[in-house]
Protein backbone atom coordinates (compact mmCIF):
# COMPACT_ATOMS: atom_id res chain seq x y z
CA UNK A 1 0.00 0.00 0.00
CA UNK A 2 1.41 3.35 -1.01
CA UNK A 3 1.89 5.37 2.04
CA UNK A 4 1.20 9.55 1.49
CA UNK A 5 3.31 10.56 4.42
CA UNK A 6 6.76 9.53 2.94
CA UNK A 7 8.76 12.07 1.32
CA UNK A 8 9.72 11.55 -1.68
CA UNK A 9 12.81 10.68 -0.14
CA UNK A 10 11.82 7.81 2.58
CA UNK A 11 9.90 6.70 -0.57
CA UNK A 12 12.79 5.78 -2.45
CA UNK A 13 14.91 4.56 0.47
CA UNK A 14 11.69 2.20 1.45
CA UNK A 15 11.50 1.43 -2.33
CA UNK A 16 15.39 0.97 -3.15
CA UNK A 17 14.59 -3.02 -1.94
CA UNK A 18 12.95 -3.45 -5.02
CA UNK A 19 15.51 -1.55 -7.64
CA UNK A 20 17.71 -3.31 -9.31
CA UNK A 21 19.37 -3.11 -13.02
CA UNK A 22 16.58 -3.43 -15.03
CA UNK A 23 16.54 -5.12 -18.51
CA UNK A 24 16.01 -3.15 -21.50
CA UNK A 25 12.84 -3.93 -23.36
CA UNK A 26 12.39 -2.40 -27.81
CA UNK A 27 10.03 0.28 -28.09
CA UNK A 28 9.15 0.34 -31.63
CA UNK A 29 12.58 -0.73 -31.58
CA UNK A 30 14.28 1.15 -29.24
CA UNK A 31 15.58 -0.26 -26.31
CA UNK A 32 14.58 1.44 -23.42
CA UNK A 33 13.99 0.16 -19.61
CA UNK A 34 11.86 -2.39 -19.56
CA UNK A 35 9.35 -0.55 -16.92
CA UNK A 36 9.07 2.33 -18.97
CA UNK A 37 8.34 -0.63 -22.15
CA UNK A 38 5.54 -2.40 -20.13
CA UNK A 39 4.23 1.24 -19.28
CA UNK A 40 3.81 2.34 -22.63
CA UNK A 41 0.51 2.74 -23.69
CA UNK A 42 -0.25 5.29 -20.82
CA UNK A 43 3.40 7.34 -21.66
CA UNK A 44 2.32 7.73 -25.39
CA UNK A 45 -0.89 8.89 -24.56
CA UNK A 46 0.10 11.87 -22.54
CA UNK A 47 -1.28 14.80 -23.51
CA UNK A 48 0.88 18.13 -22.33
CA UNK A 49 -0.78 21.81 -22.11
CA UNK A 50 0.50 23.90 -25.09
CA UNK A 51 1.89 26.33 -22.46
CA UNK A 52 4.34 23.44 -21.19
CA UNK A 53 8.14 23.34 -22.32
CA UNK A 54 9.78 19.95 -23.24
CA UNK A 55 13.72 19.78 -22.08
CA UNK A 56 14.96 17.11 -24.36
CA UNK A 57 18.20 15.13 -24.58
CA UNK A 58 20.09 11.54 -25.07
CA UNK A 59 20.91 10.62 -21.66
CA UNK A 60 24.37 12.69 -20.44
CA UNK A 61 24.27 15.25 -22.84
CA UNK A 62 23.61 18.45 -20.21
CA UNK A 63 20.03 17.93 -19.36
CA UNK A 64 20.55 18.93 -15.72
CA UNK A 65 22.30 21.80 -16.75
CA UNK A 66 19.47 22.91 -18.77
CA UNK A 67 16.97 22.23 -16.59
CA UNK A 68 18.80 24.36 -13.84
CA UNK A 69 19.33 27.29 -16.39
CA UNK A 70 15.50 26.68 -17.39
CA UNK A 71 14.51 27.11 -13.78
CA UNK A 72 16.42 30.12 -12.91
CA UNK A 73 15.06 32.27 -16.06
CA UNK A 74 11.46 31.24 -15.46
CA UNK A 75 12.05 32.17 -11.81
CA UNK A 76 14.17 35.30 -12.56
CA UNK A 77 17.43 33.97 -11.26
CA UNK A 78 15.78 33.58 -7.87
CA UNK A 79 18.23 31.00 -6.32
CA UNK A 80 16.00 29.85 -3.08
CA UNK A 81 13.11 29.74 -5.12
CA UNK A 82 14.82 27.25 -7.74
CA UNK A 83 15.90 25.42 -4.27
CA UNK A 84 12.83 24.72 -3.64
CA UNK A 85 13.03 20.64 -4.54
CA UNK A 86 15.31 18.10 -6.23
CA UNK A 87 15.78 18.75 -9.93
CA UNK A 88 13.74 15.70 -10.77
CA UNK A 89 10.35 17.26 -8.66
CA UNK A 90 10.58 19.94 -9.82
CA UNK A 91 11.04 19.31 -13.57
CA UNK A 92 9.16 15.57 -14.25
CA UNK A 93 10.80 12.99 -16.10
CA UNK A 94 8.23 12.07 -18.55
CA UNK A 95 8.54 8.68 -19.25
CA UNK A 96 10.17 7.57 -16.03
CA UNK A 97 8.29 4.22 -14.29
CA UNK A 98 10.02 4.02 -10.99
CA UNK A 99 8.74 1.26 -8.51
CA UNK A 100 5.64 2.04 -6.21
CA UNK A 101 5.50 4.43 -3.89
CA UNK A 102 7.96 6.39 -5.99
CA UNK A 103 5.96 8.52 -8.54
CA UNK A 104 6.11 8.12 -11.89
CA UNK A 105 7.22 11.08 -14.45
CA UNK A 106 3.40 10.85 -15.32
CA UNK A 107 1.97 11.04 -11.50
CA UNK A 108 3.97 13.74 -10.37
CA UNK A 109 2.93 15.36 -14.26
CA UNK A 110 -0.77 14.89 -13.19
CA UNK A 111 0.14 16.86 -9.51
CA UNK A 112 1.58 19.92 -11.23
CA UNK A 113 -0.61 22.59 -13.12
CA UNK A 114 1.04 23.67 -16.76
CA UNK A 115 3.01 25.52 -17.48
CA UNK A 116 5.25 22.60 -16.99
CA UNK A 117 9.03 22.00 -17.63
CA UNK A 118 9.27 18.13 -18.76
CA UNK A 119 12.20 16.07 -19.07
CA UNK A 120 12.07 13.73 -21.52
CA UNK A 121 15.04 11.32 -23.29
CA UNK A 122 12.99 10.07 -26.05
CA UNK A 123 13.64 10.19 -29.39
CA UNK A 124 11.69 12.66 -31.70
CA UNK A 125 9.13 9.56 -33.14
CA UNK A 126 8.48 8.34 -29.55
CA UNK A 127 7.65 12.03 -28.57
CA UNK A 128 4.14 11.56 -27.78
CA UNK A 129 2.07 13.41 -30.35
CA UNK A 130 0.49 16.32 -28.54
CA UNK A 131 3.88 17.78 -28.31
CA UNK A 132 4.02 18.60 -31.62
CA UNK A 133 0.18 19.19 -32.21
CA UNK A 134 0.03 22.07 -29.54
CA UNK A 135 3.28 23.16 -31.05
CA UNK A 136 5.01 23.04 -27.20
CA UNK A 137 8.18 24.55 -27.17
CA UNK A 138 11.42 22.19 -27.27
CA UNK A 139 14.95 22.34 -26.09
CA UNK A 140 17.26 19.75 -27.32
CA UNK A 141 20.48 19.91 -25.98
CA UNK A 142 23.32 17.41 -27.97
CA UNK A 143 26.85 16.39 -26.75
CA UNK A 144 29.61 14.74 -28.72
CA UNK A 145 29.33 10.99 -29.04
CA UNK A 146 32.91 10.54 -27.41
CA UNK A 147 32.07 12.57 -24.28
CA UNK A 148 28.85 11.46 -23.83
CA UNK A 149 29.76 7.96 -24.44
CA UNK A 150 32.24 8.27 -21.77
CA UNK A 151 29.75 9.91 -19.52
CA UNK A 152 27.34 6.95 -20.02
CA UNK A 153 29.45 4.43 -19.11
CA UNK A 154 29.98 6.38 -15.70
CA UNK A 155 26.48 7.17 -14.94
CA UNK A 156 25.73 3.52 -15.86
CA UNK A 157 28.20 2.07 -13.32
CA UNK A 158 26.99 4.22 -10.44
CA UNK A 159 23.11 4.15 -10.89
CA UNK A 160 22.21 0.89 -9.96
CA UNK A 161 18.73 0.75 -11.67
CA UNK A 162 19.99 0.76 -14.89
CA UNK A 163 21.71 -2.39 -16.83
CA UNK A 164 25.37 -3.44 -15.92
CA UNK A 165 28.17 -1.36 -18.49
CA UNK A 166 30.49 -3.91 -18.32
CA UNK A 167 34.14 -4.04 -19.15
CA UNK A 168 34.86 -0.33 -21.23
CA UNK A 169 35.86 -1.98 -24.28
CA UNK A 170 32.36 -3.95 -24.85
CA UNK A 171 30.93 -0.65 -23.75
CA UNK A 172 31.87 1.35 -26.93
CA UNK A 173 30.76 -1.32 -28.59
CA UNK A 174 27.14 -1.52 -27.15
CA UNK A 175 26.92 2.17 -27.85
CA UNK A 176 27.95 2.37 -31.37
CA UNK A 177 25.27 -0.49 -31.87
CA UNK A 178 23.14 1.58 -29.57
CA UNK A 179 22.30 -1.16 -27.33
CA UNK A 180 21.75 0.66 -24.46
CA UNK A 181 18.91 2.52 -22.77
CA UNK A 182 17.28 4.80 -25.22
CA UNK A 183 18.93 3.63 -28.25
CA UNK A 184 21.49 4.67 -30.72
CA UNK A 185 22.54 8.11 -29.49
CA UNK A 186 22.94 8.41 -33.79
CA UNK A 187 19.44 8.64 -34.67
CA UNK A 188 18.60 10.52 -31.39
CA UNK A 189 20.51 13.17 -32.43
CA UNK A 190 19.80 13.07 -36.50
CA UNK A 191 16.34 12.81 -35.61
CA UNK A 192 15.84 16.40 -33.32
CA UNK A 193 18.14 17.93 -36.22
CA UNK A 194 16.02 17.12 -39.13
CA UNK A 195 13.06 18.33 -37.34
CA UNK A 196 14.41 21.38 -35.77
CA UNK A 197 13.29 24.00 -37.89
CA UNK A 198 9.83 22.76 -39.09
CA UNK A 199 8.96 22.04 -35.09
CA UNK A 200 10.31 24.81 -33.80
CA UNK A 201 13.03 23.15 -31.75
CA UNK A 202 15.86 25.08 -30.09
CA UNK A 203 19.11 23.06 -31.00
CA UNK A 204 22.01 23.27 -28.48
CA UNK A 205 25.25 22.08 -28.39
CA UNK A 206 27.14 21.04 -24.97
CA UNK A 207 30.35 22.26 -26.09
CA UNK A 208 28.75 25.85 -27.13
CA UNK A 209 27.44 25.89 -23.32
CA UNK A 210 30.59 25.00 -22.05
CA UNK A 211 32.82 27.73 -24.76
CA UNK A 212 30.19 30.65 -23.67
CA UNK A 213 27.28 29.87 -21.15
CA UNK A 214 26.57 33.23 -21.55
CA UNK A 215 25.54 33.52 -24.76
CA UNK A 216 23.79 29.98 -24.91
CA UNK A 217 21.60 30.89 -21.68
CA UNK A 218 20.53 34.15 -23.77
CA UNK A 219 19.83 32.36 -26.62
CA UNK A 220 17.78 30.04 -23.80
CA UNK A 221 16.23 32.68 -22.52
CA UNK A 222 14.85 34.40 -25.84
CA UNK A 223 12.89 30.94 -27.30
CA UNK A 224 11.19 31.26 -23.89
CA UNK A 225 10.26 35.21 -24.76
CA UNK A 226 11.77 36.49 -21.92
CA UNK A 227 13.89 39.43 -20.95
CA UNK A 228 16.13 39.58 -17.85
CA UNK A 229 18.57 42.04 -16.35
CA UNK A 230 22.19 41.92 -17.66
CA UNK A 231 23.05 41.07 -13.80
CA UNK A 232 20.46 38.73 -13.38
CA UNK A 233 21.85 36.86 -16.43
CA UNK A 234 24.87 37.22 -15.32
CA UNK A 235 23.90 35.48 -11.88
CA UNK A 236 22.34 32.55 -13.68
CA UNK A 237 25.30 31.27 -15.60
CA UNK A 238 27.48 31.73 -11.92
CA UNK A 239 24.87 29.59 -10.59
CA UNK A 240 24.91 27.34 -13.28
CA UNK A 241 28.17 26.52 -13.36
CA UNK A 242 29.33 23.06 -12.98
CA UNK A 243 31.13 24.22 -9.64
CA UNK A 244 28.19 25.74 -7.99
CA UNK A 245 25.56 22.91 -8.89
CA UNK A 246 27.87 20.03 -8.11
CA UNK A 247 27.76 21.37 -4.37
CA UNK A 248 23.69 22.00 -4.98
CA UNK A 249 22.00 19.16 -3.38
CA UNK A 250 18.54 20.57 -5.38
CA UNK A 251 21.04 20.23 -8.11
CA UNK A 252 23.59 17.15 -7.92
CA UNK A 253 21.45 14.23 -7.65
CA UNK A 254 22.26 13.36 -3.92
CA UNK A 255 19.14 13.45 -2.84
CA UNK A 256 18.46 10.00 -4.31
CA UNK A 257 19.69 6.93 -2.23
CA UNK A 258 22.95 5.15 -2.59
CA UNK A 259 21.26 2.17 -3.25
CA UNK A 260 19.98 3.91 -6.34
CA UNK A 261 22.44 6.51 -7.38
CA UNK A 262 26.07 5.24 -6.04
CA UNK A 263 28.45 8.40 -5.95
CA UNK A 264 30.70 6.67 -4.48
CA UNK A 265 32.02 4.87 -7.87
CA UNK A 266 30.77 7.79 -9.97
CA UNK A 267 29.43 11.28 -8.82
CA UNK A 268 26.88 12.51 -11.03
CA UNK A 269 28.33 15.77 -11.25
CA UNK A 270 31.51 14.15 -12.76
CA UNK A 271 33.70 16.14 -14.37
CA UNK A 272 31.48 18.24 -16.78
CA UNK A 273 34.21 19.13 -19.33
CA UNK A 274 34.47 18.66 -23.10
CA UNK A 275 37.44 16.11 -24.38
CA UNK A 276 37.74 13.77 -21.61
CA UNK A 277 37.33 11.16 -24.16
CA UNK A 278 40.78 11.81 -24.54
CA UNK A 279 41.46 10.22 -20.64
CA UNK A 280 39.67 7.17 -22.24
CA UNK A 281 39.65 5.86 -25.41
CA UNK A 282 42.83 4.38 -26.99
CA UNK A 283 44.09 5.21 -30.38
CA UNK A 284 42.79 2.06 -31.55
CA UNK A 285 39.67 2.68 -30.05
CA UNK A 286 39.64 6.58 -31.07
CA UNK A 287 40.34 5.72 -34.91
CA UNK A 288 37.70 2.76 -35.24
CA UNK A 289 34.91 4.74 -33.34
CA UNK A 290 35.68 7.72 -35.96
CA UNK A 291 35.35 5.83 -38.94
CA UNK A 292 32.01 4.16 -37.65
CA UNK A 293 31.17 7.70 -36.77
CA UNK A 294 31.59 8.56 -39.90
CA UNK A 295 29.35 6.26 -41.86
CA UNK A 296 26.37 6.43 -39.24
CA UNK A 297 26.59 10.38 -39.49
CA UNK A 298 27.40 10.38 -43.28
CA UNK A 299 23.70 11.66 -44.14
CA UNK A 300 24.06 14.65 -41.82
CA UNK A 301 26.21 17.88 -41.02
CA UNK A 302 25.70 18.61 -37.77
CA UNK A 303 28.49 20.39 -36.15
CA UNK A 304 30.04 18.32 -33.24
CA UNK A 305 33.31 19.53 -31.68
CA UNK A 306 34.78 16.68 -29.68
CA UNK A 307 37.51 19.69 -28.56
CA UNK A 308 37.02 23.22 -27.43
S1 LIG B 1 20.92 12.64 -17.24
O1 LIG B 1 21.09 11.55 -16.24
O2 LIG B 1 20.73 12.11 -18.59
O3 LIG B 1 19.89 13.60 -16.86
O4 LIG B 1 22.35 13.38 -17.23
P1 LIG B 1 22.65 14.79 -17.88
O5 LIG B 1 22.29 15.85 -16.92
O6 LIG B 1 22.12 14.87 -19.25
O7 LIG B 1 24.23 14.75 -18.04
C1 LIG B 1 25.13 14.68 -16.96
C2 LIG B 1 26.45 15.23 -17.48
O8 LIG B 1 26.36 16.67 -17.54
C3 LIG B 1 27.36 17.23 -16.72
N1 LIG B 1 26.90 18.50 -16.15
C4 LIG B 1 27.52 19.66 -16.35
N2 LIG B 1 28.59 19.95 -17.09
C5 LIG B 1 29.00 21.25 -17.08
N3 LIG B 1 28.38 22.23 -16.38
C6 LIG B 1 27.29 21.97 -15.63
N4 LIG B 1 26.70 22.93 -14.95
C7 LIG B 1 26.81 20.62 -15.60
N5 LIG B 1 25.78 19.99 -15.00
C8 LIG B 1 25.84 18.69 -15.33
C9 LIG B 1 27.61 16.14 -15.67
O9 LIG B 1 28.81 16.37 -14.98
C10 LIG B 1 27.61 14.92 -16.56
O10 LIG B 1 28.75 14.87 -17.40
P2 LIG B 1 30.12 14.10 -17.05
O11 LIG B 1 30.97 14.20 -18.28
O12 LIG B 1 29.78 12.70 -16.71
O13 LIG B 1 30.72 14.86 -15.91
Amino acid sequence: MEDKSLSYEEAITRAAGSIYRFTLSEVQGVPIMTPIAQNWRSIWAFCPDASDLLIATYPKAGTTWTQEIVDLLLHDGNAEVCKRAPTAIRIPFLEIQSPPPIPSGLDLLKSMKPPRVIKTHLPIQLVPKGFWEHKCKVIYVARNAKDNLVSYYHFDRMNQSQPEPGPWEEYVHKFIKGNVGWGSWYDHVKGYWKYREERNILYLFFEDMKENPRREVERIMRYLDLSLADDVIDKIVQLTSFKVMKDNPMANYTFIPKVVFDHSISAFMRKGEVGDWANHFTAAQSQMFDEDYAKQMADVDIPFRTTI
